[in-house]
Order: structure tokens, then sequence, then C-alpha cells
């Protein structure tokens, strides 16, 4: 079969995949110095443009104002801003140090929980719209079914579109209903739920919990921290088991649950002779139909005609990490590289959804004849083309956006043109379903238990595998950037234990080359063994942030098949180079399941030690987990493999 570059990573079935590759070479990780001499190169091309990077941004920004970054100032009312010191211990209310750093702490969650549920709330209105003959249609409807199911909702000769209208309205009132609790939290282990309720912590309407916070921070109402920190994790687990749980859920029915897959990562994914197209930011209602709409026949025609050889889409973030779940799409990078990918002077058009956006795409883009398209009225952004998106105009709004990269083809200044030749294969894909499904293949003694995570649990009772990690969360520049998501990643592969990973993290470790089935050569024997039993890669691309969703469910049904409770399951979280308020709504969540949670960056809290203690220590008496903070990575690293091993000897395993 001929395959034209622009459909490279496009919906290939593995073996086309291969066949396609004609240098098997012997495999290798990319090495981190490799991938900094590659950005270096860009920024000489910026310095020549006379372009502004983060790397430069950085150092004018640095060092940091201590009184922020310790999260002791206060700007909620128009008598401060008020910062707190030795000297002037309070503020002019009289609010506190603990009281101040807590409210800014619950500001923080209640942005990044917003976000999240948000985006998840898009997606049940993007279900509302689905038919059978439109643009959005209903890919998995077994799923659809299984959640009305869990929901009591009638399914019983049902039109499944009537089913998808119906499960798009309850799922919008999870926003807003005024009575009970999120529906999702039903899928926690009894023993999760007690503690929520024994902590009054069980999530209510999502927009009730977000507007709580910022109730609770207006001048005059909490300064007490332990009650604005309580709320905090409410209003994560608001997220996690609300807003995230259904824009994972809902974006799997509309597009399908993942299943394992190959792809390619790295900015050398964009090719030279194709129109590159580059899809960032979070919403996968675009970019699945900028997809679906770049494969036709029609628009590689199109691309052809004004002398292109086809058409490339790629990605950054998490609508990268969307798509490459479900369509293969290769990843061009993570948080730091959105950037570098206008730099390679390939890009005709970096078209972005909503967060983690950086408003220098606007000038960037403009020292190149890069076309930088904003579609959310949420993210608008100076120096972009803003052409609003919609759901119910779908499949047009995709189409004008794929004909104006094609016609920016032929804009390109050559002379500016680098892309690295850096990119290292990646097999994805791995949802929850989608691990069980491998899980079920690892071996016939296992028969009785298809369907359940007991093989893994028993890999982990016997010691094969000695724990897992959840790798979650950014680049920041005040990391090296992916140095510490690689560098963690081989020590626990290293130590038997298996990785799971979304976001920029997943990112981080498939342009290292670690979700390349071959990495399983760098783990211990045991690991290395399962890998080659199930067939998979020792890291485990889960998905997007909102994916971690999937993580907390995989982390409930391992609870519930082996009888430990989540506190006692030897799996950890950690978030090494975190940056955004998303990822404190989601550390929130994580550590109020049960899971203790790892970071290399400090949470805007030091500047109170109460508050310190509590998040880390404290909050264990409340959820039986809590932070841990430490930036020398190898330290971090040694840490989080003496837990695993702490809490298999809690086990007796
Ligand atoms: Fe954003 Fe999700 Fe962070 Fe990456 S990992 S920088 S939040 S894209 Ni969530
Ligand atoms: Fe200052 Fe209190 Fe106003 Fe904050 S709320 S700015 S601490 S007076």
């Amino acid at each position: 079969m001929e395959i034209t570059p622009g459909e490279v990573g496009r919906n290939l079935s593995n073996a086309q995949y291969y066949d396609k590759e004609v240098n098997m070479s012997e495999f290798r990780l990319t090495t981190i110095e490799e991938m900094e001499a590659a950005a270096a190169k860009l920024l000489e091309t910026a310095e020549k443009v006379g372009a502004d990077t983060w790397q430069l941004r950085v150092k004018r920004q640095t060092p940091h104002c201590k009184f922020g970054e310790t999260g002791v100032c206060c700007r909620l009312c128009s008598m401060g801003p008020c910062r707190v010191t030795p000297k002037a211990p309070r503020g002019i209310c009289g609010c506190d140090a603990a009281g101040i750093v807590a409210r800014n702490y619950l500001c923080f969650t209640a942005g990044g929980a917003s976000a999240h549920s948000d985006h998840g709330r898009e997606i049940c209105h993007t279900l509302h719209t689905v038919s059978p003959d439109g643009d959005y249609k209903v890919k998995d409807p077994a799923k659809l079914i299984r959640i009305a199911k869990e929901w009591g909702v009638e399914t019983e000769g049902k039109d499944i579109y009537d089913l998808a209208h119906e499960m798009s309205e309850l799922a919008l009132l999870e926003y807003g209903k005024p009575f009970g609790f999120q529906n999702f939290i039903k899928r926690a282990p009894e023993y999760t739920q007690k503690i929520w309720e024994r902590e009054g912590i069980q999530p209510r309407a999502i927009d009730r919990e977000v507007t709580t916070c910022m109730h609770m921070t207006h001048m005059g109402c909490s300064s007490e921290h332990n009650a604005l920190i309580r709320q905090a994790l409410r209003t994560g687990l608001a997220d996690g088991w609300g807003g995230s749980m259904a824009g994972t859920e809902f974006s799997d029915v509309m597009f399908g649950t993942p299943h394992e897959m190959d792809t390619e990562a790295n900015l050398g994914v964009m090719e030279v002779e194709n129109v590159n197209i580059v899809v960032h930011g979070h919403d996968p209602s675009l970019s699945e139909m900028i997809c679906e709409v770049a494969d036709s026949k029609e628009m590689i025609d199109k691309a052809k005609a004004v002398g292109a050889k086809g058409i490339t889409i790629s990605g950054v973030c998490c609508t990268s990490n969307e798509v490459t779940m479900r369509r293969g799409i290769p990843m061009a990078g993570n948080f730091l590289q959105q950037e570098a990918v206008v730099l390679t002077g390939a890009c005709e058009a970096i078209i972005v959804d909503v967060q983690c956006i950086f408003p220098a795409l606007g000038p960037l883009s403009k020292c190149f004849h890069t076309k930088f398209i904003t579609t959310s009225p949420i993210a608008q952004m100076p120096e972009s083309e803003y052409i609003p998106f919609s759901p119910e105009t779908a499949g047009r709004d995709a189409k004008k956006i794929v004909e104006m990269a094609i016609e920016n083809f032929k804009n390109r200044k050559q002379e500016l043109v680098y892309i690295p030749d850096q990119k290292q294969k990646a097999t994805v894909g791995y949802s929850f379903e989608e691990i069980i499904h491998k899980l079920d293949g690892v071996t016939n003694s296992f028969v009785d238990k298809t369907g359940t995570t007991m093989p893994l649990v028993d890999c982990v009772k016997s010691g094969v595998i000695r724990g897992a990690v959840a790798m979650v969360g950014c680049n920041n520049p005040k990391v090296r950037p992916d140095v510490a998501h690689i560098g963690l990643m081989k020590k626990f592969l290293e130590n038997d234990i298996i990785v799971i990973t979304t976001g920029c993290s997943a990112q981080a470790a498939a342009k290292a080359g670690l979700m390349d089935k071959r990495a399983k050569d760098l783990c211990g024997a045991g690991l290395k063994r399962v890998c080659e039993l199930a067939d998979i890669p020792p890291v485990l691309h889960m998905g997007s942030c909102v994916d971690i969703s999937r993580m907390m469910i995989l982390a409930a049904e391992i609870a519930k098949d082996s009888g430990w409770k989540i506190s006692e399951i030897p799996v950890l979280g950690c978030a090494p180079e975190w940056m955004s308020e998303k990822a404190v709504s989601i550390g929130n969540y994580v550590v109020a399941t049960g899971i203790d949670t790892y970071l290399g960056v400090e949470p805007y809290a030091t500047g109170s030690e109460e508050v310190d203690k509590l998040l880390k220590g404290g909050l264990r008496d409340w959820v039986e987990a809590c932070f841990t903070v430490e930036s020398d990575i190898d330290k971090l690293g040694d840490m989080m493999v003496e837990a695993i091993e702490k809490k298999r000897e809690a086990l007796g395993i």
C-alpha cells in the first residue's frame, strides 16, 4: 500500500506503520542534551528574526517576587494589597499569613477546577449536538449505555441518539444540581466515599464548589486555614470525580474510547514537504474535526495543488494527547515546546482552543508566516486570527481553518525553515478499558479474572512489579524542562515500578522514547517480563490532563479487586514540573482520593507554617494521603521508591 507523507501517523494500522519505517535502527533513548541542542538551534532562528522566547522572558522575570512565591500577598480588597512580614504579621483587615496563604491556595484551586470542568461542560454541550448524519456522532454507544445505567437512566429500547441527548442534559445538570453530590463519586470504593462523607468534602454541584471558593475567599469571609484547605479538596474532587471525568467519559462516547495505537513524538514529526498544522490546547471537539477534514481527499488534493506533498497534523499539550490517543496523531511536543513549533519556520498554522496557550504565540507568529488561530471565546489573544468555533458549525469551521493553512504554505520563508530531525516511536492509547483488555491477554491462568485488574494486582502482590507511579503535569522553567519527568521515569522502571502518565509528562516520555515497546529493556527483570507478556511499553500513555480521571477509575478498581484501601496500594502520584492552577486542583483530588502526591515545584504556600504543614502532613489525618515537595529530583525519586516499598511492607507483600 502506498502511503503519502500526509497520512503518516494517521489511522495507520501497526503493520502499515512499521512497514513504512525503512530504518529500524537500534533502539536508543533521545537524551536531554540532544533535545536541548535542537532547542538551541531553534533559538538561533529566534535571534535571527528578533523573536522573543520564554527562555529570554524567564531571565527577565527572575528572581521572582518573594511575597508572591510564598503566598503571603493578598489583594482581595482595595484596602490592600497587603503583604505579610515578621514586622507586619497581619493584613489591614487582620488576616494572618495562614489565612492569606490558604485563601490564595483556594483561589488557585478554583481556577484549575473551573478550567477542567468548563472543558468538560463544553464536551457535554457537544454531546447535545450529536446526530447520525451530523459532524459529531456516538462512536462508543456501549460506553454511553454503561454510564446511563450507572446514573439510573432507562436505556431499554431507546434510540442511542435520544439517549445521548438525555445524558448530555443530565451531565450538564451535574454542574448546577441544587441537591446531592456528583454522580460519578459512586465509582469510588465505599471506604473512600465514607472518608469524603466523614470529612464533609463530598463534591456537590461543580459550579457550586467553585462559587463557594470565590465566596469563602471574599474579604471578610473565611480566614481559618483548615476550612479553606478543606474546600480546596472538595473543589478538587468536583473536578476529578466530576467535571474532568465528564470530559473524559463523554469525549470517549463521541470520539471513541482510546485503544492501543502507534505514533511518534517530538518536533521531527513535522514534515518539511507537507502543510504543517499544529493543534494546541485541550478541548478535542475542534481538533477532532480538523483531523477529519485534513484527512479528506479534497484537502489533500488542495495541499498538493499548492506544492505540498500532503498535510501533517501534529499537536502540542493536551489537545495533542487527545488526538494521539484516539487517532495516533503525532505529538510535536509539550508545553515548553509550543514556541519551538513556530520557530521551525515550517508551521503553516497553529490552531488553539483553550488553556496552556502562550500569549507569546501572537507576536512570535508574526516573525514567521505562521497563522496563529484562536477559536474559543474563552481564550482570545492579541495578534491572533480569531475564528470562533462552535459544535453546530464544526465541519465548516474546521474546513475554513485547514484551507487557510494550505493557502499559507506558499508564504513560507524558506531561509528560516529548520525542523530538528528528532522523533521517537510511541505506542499510546491506554485508557482504563484498554489496560483491562491488555491484562486480559496476559495469560490464561487468569481466565477467571477476565475484565478485572487482578492480573496487575497479582503482579504487585508477587513483587514482579513493585508498584506504580502516576506521572502527570506540565513543564516549568523552574525545572530543567523534561529532565525531571524522564529522569524519574527511568528510575522507576529500573526499580520495577510501572509508570502511567498523562499530559505534558506523557509527551516528555514519548519524546525520550519511553513509550516505545523496546524501552522494556530499561526495566528491572520483573517489569520487563510483564511488558513482554502484556505486550505494552513500560510507560503507559493514559491521555490528557482531564484523563487523570482514568487514573482515578483505575485506582478505584484496583482497590475494589484487591480489597486494599486506595491509600494502601503501592501507587503514588507525581507532578515534578507542574505549573498550572489545574495542576493544583488535580493534586487536591489525587490526594483526597488517598494517593500520596510528590511535587518538584513548591506551591505558593510556604509563607505559612500551618498551611505548609497541613498540606505536607496534616492532610493524612483527613484523607490518608498528603503532598511531598522536593526540588532535588534525585532525592524526590529516592523518596518515592522508598515510599512504595514502605507501602508494600505495610501490606505484608
Ligand atoms: Fe498544560 Fe494539559 Fe500542564 Fe501540559 S500538563 S502544561 S496543564 S497541557 Ni496538564
Ligand atoms: Fe489586605 Fe485583608 Fe484586603 Fe487582603 S482582604 S488586601 S489582607 S485588607
